[in-house]
């Protein structure tokens, strides 16, 4: 994006790196995640999950960096590597890339979160830097790290912990905290099986969002105390975090306090695409008349590995059937011939087919529909070729039979599961 200027680092951010935990598997994404970590799974057209951290790391001016990989982390690596390869040591700018099991002794693992960053503190020395910024590689939202960095050294505390509310019942999937009027934390649990709510709103929960900022000093000590601890399981939710809360010296950083909106925007946006629900409906949810998230934000853009390709192509068939999309969002190098997109999100690369149809269809790089196809509802993975007149989204019973269907009503569809389906 040509039009955005990214801020000049302040003092603070200066004094900060950005640890990126990017080595878990997201198992709630299916087949999504096969193959790739879910940080590098792709979201909104161009970009990949890790984009959004990474670039409001960026954006805030961080210029030190470390990504924690170990699952999967091919595919994750070679978009580091095409996207995120501008960093200039000259100019003390760092970006690291630290898969598992290369360092403290081969064939070993990082245990949980908080080993990903003990096996990596000679790095973070070399560092230099007064804080450390925990971050987790797989959430889709816009937010203003200085302004979290701030209230930490402003406030003195040990750990500041990104917050954020959310519905009460969904809460079990986070870390759970209560606060007092100062912010002080004064209990968390870490995914509870009953969360407690906020005084005076039963139906919401304040939870973590597994954003943490850390004196490095401090945190290097707990580290080297936590490694030698063998009942620890060496996580920041479950061990680190539980202990500092209990000593009095966490604080909570609301999001609010730091998102990024545009005028578009009502209100803070956070999700955690953590299942093929999810993930379907937060794509689906950019072609809205007005999206909850903004991707066309100039003043906090979303960086990205984007390759060069054609602009998108609608065209007639050889019988002069429109080519065409609607209230959806089509990346280069798409072509849509004599067909009909819907609410659909195309990555690069789509070739759609004369006669099919697609309705609320979010497909990944490189799919090729065939023609006379007619999918509705459903989330595509890269480089499938879907055979001609295929049918999804109309017959629940068929669509279970050969792909996933989720219990949202929502179909994934993989090269696999078509192989096979082919195959019998
Ligand atoms: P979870 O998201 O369930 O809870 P976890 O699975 O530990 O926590 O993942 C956190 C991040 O670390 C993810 O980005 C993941 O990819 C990465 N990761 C996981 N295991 C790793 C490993 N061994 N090495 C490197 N990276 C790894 C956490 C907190 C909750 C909080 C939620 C918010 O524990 O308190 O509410 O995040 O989503
Ligand atoms: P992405 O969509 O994340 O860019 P790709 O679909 O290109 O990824 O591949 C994801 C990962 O899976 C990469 O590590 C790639 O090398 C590997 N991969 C791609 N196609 C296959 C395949 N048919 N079988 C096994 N691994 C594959």
């Amino acid at each position: 994006m040509t039009d955005s200027k990214p801020r000049k680092p302040t003092r603070l951010a200066d004094q900060a790196m950005a640890f990126v935990l990017a080595g878990g598997r997201g198992s709630r994404l299916e087949e999504l995640t096969d193959r790739r970590a879910k940080p590098a799974v792709h979201f909104g057209g161009n970009s990949r999950i890790i984009d959004f951290p990474l670039s409001n790391a960026y954006n805030s001016g961080i210029r030190k960096m470390a990504i924690a990989t170990q699952y999967k982390a091919h595919s994750l690596i070679r978009h580091m590597q095409r996207g995120w390869s501008f960093f200039r040591a000259e100019r003390g700018e760092y970006l690291d890339i630290l898969p598992a099991s290369q360092r403290v002794a081969e064939n070993k693992w990082y245990l949980g979160t908080a080993d990903a960053v003990t096996q990596n503190i000679d790095i973070v020395d070399d560092y230099d830097v007064e804080y450390v910024i925990i971050l987790a590689g797989d959430h889709v939202y816009k937010m203003d790290y200085e302004i979290m960095l701030r209230q930490h050294a402003e406030t003195g505390a040990d750990v500041t912990i990104g917050c954020i509310e959310v519905p009460r019942h969904e809460a079990s999937a986070f870390g759970v905290m209560a606060t007092d009027a100062s912010g002080k934390i004064t209990d968390f649990l870490e995914k509870p099986k009953d969360p407690p709510s906020i005084p005076g709103d039963p139906s919401q929960a304040l939870a973590s969002m597994g954003i943490y900022v850390f004196k490095w000093s401090l945190l290097r000590s707990l580290l080297l105390a936590d490694a030698e601890d063998d009942t620890s399981g060496h996580d920041f939710g479950h061990d680190i975090i539980p202990q500092i809360v209990s000593a009095g010296g966490a604080y909570a950083h609301r999001f609010s306090d730091s998102c990024v909106m545009t005028g578009l925007e009502t209100r803070p946006y956070w999700r955690d695409v953590g299942t093929i629900d999810a993930f379907w409906r937060a794509n689906v949810d950019l072609t809205e008349f007005v999206p909850a998230l903004d991707v066309y934000d100039n003043e906090w853009a979303i960086w990205t590995y984007s390759e060069q390709s054609p602009p998108a192509k609608f065209i007639h068939d050889d019988v002069g059937r429109r080519g065409q999309a609607i209230q959806s969002l089509i990346s280069g190098n798409c072509i849509i011939s004599g067909s009909d997109v819907h609410n659909s999100l195309l990555f690069t690369g789509n070739r759609v087919h004369s006669f099919s149809e697609l309705n609320e269809v979010v497909s990944l790089p490189y799919v090729d529909v065939g023609r006379g196809a007619r999918l509705s509802r459903a989330v595509i993975d890269s480089r499938v070729q879907i055979p001609e007149r295929l049918i999804v989204g109309e017959d629940p019973e068929e669509d279970s039979r050969w792909f996933r269907r989720t219990a949202g009503g929502v179909t994934l569809i993989t090269q696999a599961m078509l192989d096979r389906r082919a195959a019998t």
